[in-house]
């Protein structure tokens, strides 16, 4: 198994934290976002969409980290990231997708680089964009795990594929200075869950393309 990752992604942070939590090893190819090396040919030829993660398992390419977890859960079936019960599956779903959907694609890199070099906004409108859409996201979230956590993950007693987003999530909005007092569930969750060895692994500072 190949992960293209980037140390500071944290998409492909989830990616990693699936990996580690199902056992499987994994090669890291780093794809130096900063650099632009995800729009050079070499990585474009492999994910057209030009974003990390992607996994190459064994010739098979597929990218979009919750496709990815969706696929991993298939065929590493422990620990389930998606419970096999119709409800909660749905309700995992959607924690899941209120950060890949909603929260990330507001604040990822291309966004913030047209934020910057297209609308011209300076450091603190950037900042105050990145800190209006992640309160908008985490307020979401925190009212729903405060109804549907069991105390140390997301949703019930188990680890999903919620609380495997939770974590970038929260890792990236103190990397970009938010107040995350307004949501102590989420910062219980994620500080208590960073800690195990599949979450500790995946972190940025960990990868071997951190700088
Ligand atoms: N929805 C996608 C998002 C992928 C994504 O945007 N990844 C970021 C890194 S976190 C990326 O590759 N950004 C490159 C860019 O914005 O140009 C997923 O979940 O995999």
């Amino acid at each position: 198994m190949r992960l293209y990752s980037f140390f500071l992604s944290s998409a492909a942070f989830r990616a990693r934290i699936a990996l580690n939590l199902k056992g499987v090893d994994y090669e890291t190819v780093s794809v130096n976002l900063a650099q632009g090396e995800h729009r050079e040919p070499a990585f474009l030829a492999t994910n057209p969409q030009a974003t990390v993660p992607v996994i190459d398992d064994d010739g098979t390419v597929l990218w979009q980290s919750l496709a990815i977890i969706e696929y991993l859960d298939a065929r590493y079936p422990s620990p389930r990231l998606f419970p096999a019960e119709p409800v909660a599956r749905a309700r995992v779903q959607a924690l899941a997708q209120l950060i890949v959907c909603e929260i990330h694609p507001l604040n990822n890199l291309r966004v913030r680089n047209y934020l910057r070099d297209e609308l011209k906004l300076d450091a603190a409108a950037q900042s105050r964009w990145y800190k209006h859409w992640i309160g908008e996201g985490f307020a979401s979230m925190e009212g729903l795990v405060r109804r549907f956590s069991g105390g140390r993950y997301c949703f019930g007693d188990a680890v999903s594929a919620a609380d495997v987003c939770l974590v970038p999530q929260v890792y990236n909005a103190r990397r970009f200075d938010c107040d995350l007092t307004p949501y102590p569930t989420i910062q219980r969750i994620a500080d208590g869950l960073r800690s195990e060895p599949a979450f500790a692994r995946a972190a940025p500072e960990q990868q071997p393309d951190a700088t």
